[in-house]
């Protein structure tokens, strides 16, 4: 489709052909054609996963119509572009994503169900690759949706990992990590780019020479080179022509052979160094809370940057008499936390030695191009690279961080005197190792600094930055740090994950415009007393029950009753994140019961109680916290005076597309790390929009996800992130008292309770207790990092008004209904209409509908 170009060759414009058709017969033709030629398979005898393919690639020639004439119309409207770096993608399944975004999933339905195959099915055989560890990569993949419904023209950028996170089992109630080969079979969403690859270096050293000019200029030479290959990965949007890119290196072995090693017959050492490129993206670091400091994930991170750096730069010199100063103008940065920070020395190491720009005007480029996200306030997880480390792998990097930093620093002495101050600003470390803070460098190198929920961007300011808040201020650029809160995009996590209440918000609306407008759902604040709603509801959360139930006996084997109070709690394990403190009180809740009398059993409300989230292999604790909760589902599942009332079980390996059955089916889900540790959250919105109500702490994003559906929608316990501090200090060298009920808890614990006869158990569990009510550390508080034992009394408090509250089920689902239709806010659409507008200056570009062929 399309016009005609200027130029173009008339038999090649003749045989163009218009977009393909969505009739249900020509759709059917597509998919046969794919079967046939494209895979080979006979068109008698085709299996669901011949079929799925087939669809697949059916409806990826539709993204591809869509997606090329997005990308030659940004070109020509010559728009400023935004390009998301992100090491992290959490995607989840494509495939009916694709047929909801371009609106295909009646017509190809119908076509399926007339070749005898059902939908449904299908989407079965989809793949979730999981190139990413938790919120954060699918904060990312969120972002993608809304940024290509929005008809933003943002790119993203990262890596295609050959292996992503780890497939978690559960063996004798233990993780076990399997590798994640999710390329086995041929992935149908991605376009392999063998022509579009860049170079780029590792190691080597820095040469001066003299320019033309006579002026001393710096070139990196030597070491190694790796071929960054692109993969693209269309993104529809919803209801918009536009489809944007995610485009994935992969790192091959670069071009040139080696043929002095073959002369000299290293023929298997040849072969074995170019084989090693390929490692650089062959997995993704499992890690999500601490900074490991190993050089190959350094290489990641400038292979990707650089590979990205160096497109979206060709991408700019494109138009003929580019101005280097309109780069601002035509081009943002987002680094996803700092994993994308080499950004800033890249970018200034292709203007200044490439590009033969001077420093002060790269230098001014660079920082009004690059922003930065923060995602976390924990300490451990601030990347720090090893002076050394940098200077054996990108030693012109180190030169131009260096260079960066002594200017600064002379700014700083200029304004503040030479003070200790000076030295925490400074962009290196000095103890206990030399090493880049890489924290540092991105606010340096950035316009905007963001924190992703209210709370946390204020921590960012008076905490983990606040010098540098302190800097801004002082030089007049208060508003460096903004707040960004998180979203979460309603077509995957409504409409795709639960349809029966897409449907019903559509029937009461009156249509789908809810979808890309989610403040439209507000109007049902009126309904929240509505009987007929009220039925339409129950009905859906009973469906989604019953779905998820189903899920787990084929899964798992695991038999749940429907009309039990559903209570999750699924994330990363993380101490800070406080699973621990859900299995205290599920051992609590199982004493309870068993000491009731049978008559009194029955008056306790029966729940449900389901846990999943992966630990990161070599995190001990968080390990052993899944082990606990394992073996306390075991004991009560074993106990016929308990099982009745209380169900508990973990939910191996939690991803997108278990996500996707778990969230809708949740009555009650728990937030609940100490405040002031998690930075947003995200699953929080998913639940409630499905409709769940959250028991959590005044911590990341439930604080205005109450603020925006009201007080009683969210059953809040815990002290404030004001408190924190205070109650430390007293508790340091003399605990604090510990509730009863929880002495009760660890008693039973320690006496082996929940060891189902393993000693070795008995004492695991007992050292996660152990520290808590440790009071020798005084001074150096370690015992009870996040107060577990100080917020479990008010954490019990909160339980017993979720069963008051849901044994009254006219007020509970109001509750749901009020609290769900007031999400709008962290829909990730009004997110990144915020990014757009507040910190990149893109502008929405819809491509107009395409016109059909003129003959
Ligand atoms: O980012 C999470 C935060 O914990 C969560 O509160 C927030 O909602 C979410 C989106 O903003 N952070 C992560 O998921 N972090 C990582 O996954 C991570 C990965 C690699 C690292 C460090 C952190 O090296």
């Amino acid at each position: 489709g399309g016009a005609k170009k200027d130029g173009q060759h008339d038999k090649l414009w003749e045989l163009m052909e218009n977009y393909r058709s969505n009739d249900v017969d020509s759709v059917q033709r597509d998919i046969v054609a794919h079967a046939e030629y494209t895979l080979a398979c006979t068109r008698f005898n085709l299996s669901d996963a011949d079929a799925y393919r087939a669809a697949s690639l059916a409806v990826r020639d539709r993204l591809l119509e869509s997606f090329n004439d997005t990308s030659a119309y940004y070109l020509e409207q010559d728009v400023k572009r935004g390009y998301y770096l992100s090491a992290e993608y959490l995607m989840g399944r494509a495939f009916q994503n694709a047929l909801v975004n371009l609106d295909l999933e009646p017509s190809f339905k119908d076509a399926l169900m007339g070749l005898g195959f059902e939908m449904e099915d299908l989407f079965a055989h989809d793949v979730d690759p999981g190139l990413g560890n938790g919120g954060l990569g699918r904060l990312a993949a969120c972002f993608l949706d809304s940024m290509a419904t929005l008809s933003l023209p943002v790119w993203g950028y990262g890596i295609r990992y050959t292996y992503g996170i780890f497939r978690q089992h559960i063996v004798d109630g233990k993780q076990v990590e399997r590798p994640d080969y999710w390329l086995a079979s041929t992935y149908p969403w991605e376009i392999p780019r063998a022509d579009i690859t860049y170079p780029v270096r590792f190691g080597g050293r820095v040469e001066d020479y003299a320019d033309e000019a006579g002026a001393w200029r710096q070139r990196w030479v030597g070491g190694e080179i790796v071929q960054a290959m692109a993969y693209d990965n269309p993104i529809p949007g919803f209801d918009t022509f536009n489809t944007n890119n995610l485009r994935l290196w992969r790192s091959c072995p670069a071009e040139e052979f080696d043929f002095d090693a073959f002369n000299d017959s290293k023929y298997s050492e040849a072969v074995e160094q170019r084989r090693r490129a390929e490692d650089l993206s062959a997995v993704l670091y499992p890690n999500d809370d601490k900074w490991e400091g190993k050089v190959l994930r350094l290489k990641q991170q400038y292979f990707f940057v650089s590979a990205s750096l160096q497109d979206l730069l060709r991408e700019f010199l494109r138009k003929p008499n580019r101005q280097w100063s309109e780069l601002p103008d035509k081009v943002a940065v987002q680094m996803n936390d700092t994993h994308p920070t080499l950004s800033v020395l890249e970018m200034m190491r292709l203007l200044v030695d490439v590009q033969k720009l001077n420093w002060d005007q790269a230098w001014d480029l660079t920082k009004r191009t690059c922003n930065y996200t923060n995602h976390t306030v924990m300490p451990e997880a601030l990347e720090k690279w090893p002076v050394e480390m940098l200077e054996e792998q990108l030693p012109r990097h180190l030169q131009i961080v260096g260079e960066i930093n002594l200017r600064f620093v002379k700014e700083l002495i200029k304004m503040y005197g030479d003070v200790p101050k000076v030295q925490r600003l400074s962009i290196f470390q000095e103890e206990p190792f030399k090493a880049i803070r890489m924290g540092n460098l991105a606010v340096l190198g950035s316009t905007k600094v963001n924190g992703v929920a209210a709370i946390h961007t204020e921590i960012v300011k008076k905490e983990t930055f606040a010098e540098f808040y302190q800097y801004f201020c002082d030089i007049g650029q208060k508003d460096m740090f903004v707040n960004m809160t998180n979203g979460v995009t309603p077509r995957r996590w409504i409409h795709v994950a639960n349809r029966p209440l897409s449907d019903i918000y559509s029937k009461y609306l009156g249509s789908q415009k809810w979808l890309t407008n989610m403040e439209l759902l507000k109007e049902l604040r009126k309904k929240t007393e509505d009987p007929a709603l009220h039925k339409e509801w129950a009905a859906m959360k009973m469906q989604a029950k019953q779905h998820l139930a189903t899920w787990l006996k084929e899964h798992m084997g695991l038999e749940v009753d429907v009309n039990s109070l559903f209570d999750m709690q699924f994330k990363r394990i993380h101490e800070y994140k406080r699973q621990l403190m859900n299995a205290f009180y599920l051992i609590h809740r199982y004493s309870q019961i068993k000491r009731a009398s049978p008559q009194e059993r029955s008056k306790f409300q029966k729940r449900t109680c389901l846990i999943g989230g992966k630990a990161a292999p070599a995190y001990v604790n968080a390990k052993t916290i899944i082990k606990l909760i394992n073996n306390i589902g075991q004991v009560i599942k074993n106990d016929p005076d308990v099982s009745p009332y209380l169900t508990v079980a973990f939910v191996p390996n939690y991803s997108v597309s278990v996500a996707e059955a778990i969230c809708p089916a949740s009555d009650i889900s728990q937030h609940i790390s100490t405040a002031g540790t998690e930075a947003s959250g995200t699953s929080n919105m998913k639940f409630v929009m499905n409709g769940g109500l959250i028991i959590g702490t005044m911590d990341g994003a439930n604080i205005e996800i109450r603020e925006e559906g009201g007080n009683d929608t969210m059953f809040i316990f815990g002290c404030l992130e004001d408190e924190v501090e205070s109650i430390k200090k007293k508790a340091e060298g003399g605990h604090y008292p510990i509730d009863a009920r929880m002495q009760e808890v660890f008693k039973t614990i320690r006496a082996g309770a929940f060891s189902l006869g393993d000693a070795q158990v008995t004492s695991d569990f007992s050292g996660l207790i152990d520290k808590l009510s440790d009071t020798t550390k005084a001074g150096t508080w370690e015992g009870d990092k996040y107060l577990l034992c100080y917020d479990f009394p008010s954490y019990l408090d909160a339980q017993e008004r979720v069963d008051a509250t849901y044994a009254d089920q006219k007020t509970w689902i109001k509750l749901c209904i009020q609290a769900s239709v007031s999400m709008a806010k962290f829909s990730t659409d009004r997110t990144i209409s915020d990014y757009a507008e507040v910190i990149w200056g893109v502008k929405p570009a819809p491509r107009p509908a395409p016109q059909e062929k003129q003959t």
